[in-house]
């Protein structure tokens, strides 16, 4: 048996992939049913994009907080909201993570320090200030991230966050998760600066720009970022370079992609393929184990869909439950 030449356990690659498999089998399965007209409402996919989510959240507790996007599944799940509920969730039934009444871009869950995912783009990054101000006057050694997607970074909300988080020193990461495209405009199209690097110089910030397609090199430089954070050292924009493997939202002609883009990506620049062959190239951990994980994630995915089926809508009465904080 090699050694391991990874910074993580062979338990914490396993849990890893575990991650984003869920993610990816998770997304897979709804574009499926929300194509069969199962699912109600609108959904955004996060497949291809999971070594961003699950590199960085390997690194928080229940006790540190996110604030998602619309294309929020991911991160709920690498932040460890439970599979089943969000199925529930989305399928717009009681005993979902919102009871039902949130659905794909609301699904939130305050005991796993998940603050929401938002369907308002930047809506996020101020949230993600409130709650890292409140974890620097604890000191317990908190954090809290916020996501935003390419078009969202943007916003005047994450601008205006960026500045008060670097000038308050707050202990918070702003995640710019860069697929390439804000709906059918690029990237390149919509933001003049060709470095998010560049952007949090301009708030006296660092800045980190990974390849988010390889979990490893996100978990190095959001493990860094991180402990900077929890040590005072203030905020850190982390800029992934990722891609999507399905359009914007589901139903999208995808018009505006290049010839053969879809087919590339999902041969060159799937993250979950990536990170097989690095670990079991490495003799660290056999296919086999893996298939196994495989088989629980697809057994786990089975059961959520059949339970959110199976489960009863919110009634009228439910119209007027958990609409105000209970103190
Ligand atoms: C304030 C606001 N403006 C516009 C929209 C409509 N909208 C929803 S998603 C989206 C594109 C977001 O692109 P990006 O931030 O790159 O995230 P991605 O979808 O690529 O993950 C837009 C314009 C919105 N939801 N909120
Ligand atoms: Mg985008």
């Amino acid at each position: 048996m090699a050694g391991n030449p990874f910074s993580l356990t062979k338990g914490q690659l396993l849990e890893a992939y575990r991650k984003m498999k869920t993610i990816r089998e998770f997304e897979e399965r709804l574009h499926v049913d929300f194509g069969r007209g199962d699912i109600p409402g609108f959904v955004h996919l996060y497949a291809g994009e999971e070594a961003s989510a699950t590199g960085i959240m390997a690194h928080l507790g229940d006790g540190d907080r996110i604030a998602s996007t619309h294309r929020g599944h991911g991160h709920c799940i690498a932040k460890g909201v439970d599979v089943i509920e969000m199925m529930k969730e989305i399928y717009g039934k009681k005993g979902g993570s919102c009871n039902g009444k949130g659905g794909s871009m609301h699904i939130a869950d305050l005991s796993k320090g998940m603050m929401g995912a938002n369907g308002i783009l930047g809506a996020g990054a101020p949230l993600v200030c409130g709650a890292a101000l409140a974890a620097k006057l604890r000191k317990k050694g908190e954090v809290a991230i916020s996501f935003v997607g390419d078009g969202a970074s943007n916003q005047g909300t994450f601008l205006e966050s960026l500045n008060l988080a670097a000038v308050w020193n707050l202990p918070t990461i702003f995640v710019v998760e860069n697929n390439g495209y804000a709906e059918s405009t690029s990237r390149d199209y919509g933001v003049a600066v060709d470095s998010y690097v560049d952007r949090a110089a301009g708030f006296g910030m660092p800045g980190v720009t990974v390849d988010g397609t390889d979990f490893f090199a996100v978990h190095e430089a959001a493990g860094e970022i991180i402990r900077r954070a929890r040590e005072g050292g203030g905020p850190t924009l982390l800029e992934c370079k990722m891609v999507r493997f399905h359009g914007h939202f589901e139903g999208d002609a995808q018009t505006y992609r290049g010839p053969g883009e879809l087919e590339d990506i999902r041969v060159n620049k799937d993250c979950l393929k990536k990170f097989t062959a690095e670990v079991t190239e490495s003799g660290v951990i056999a296919a086999s184990e893996l298939k196994a994980i495989d088989d629980e994630v697809m057994e786990l995915i089975e059961k959520a869909v059949r339970e959110a089926k199976a489960a009863p809508l919110p009634t009228l009465a439910d119209l007027t439950t958990d609409v105000y904080v209970k103190y």
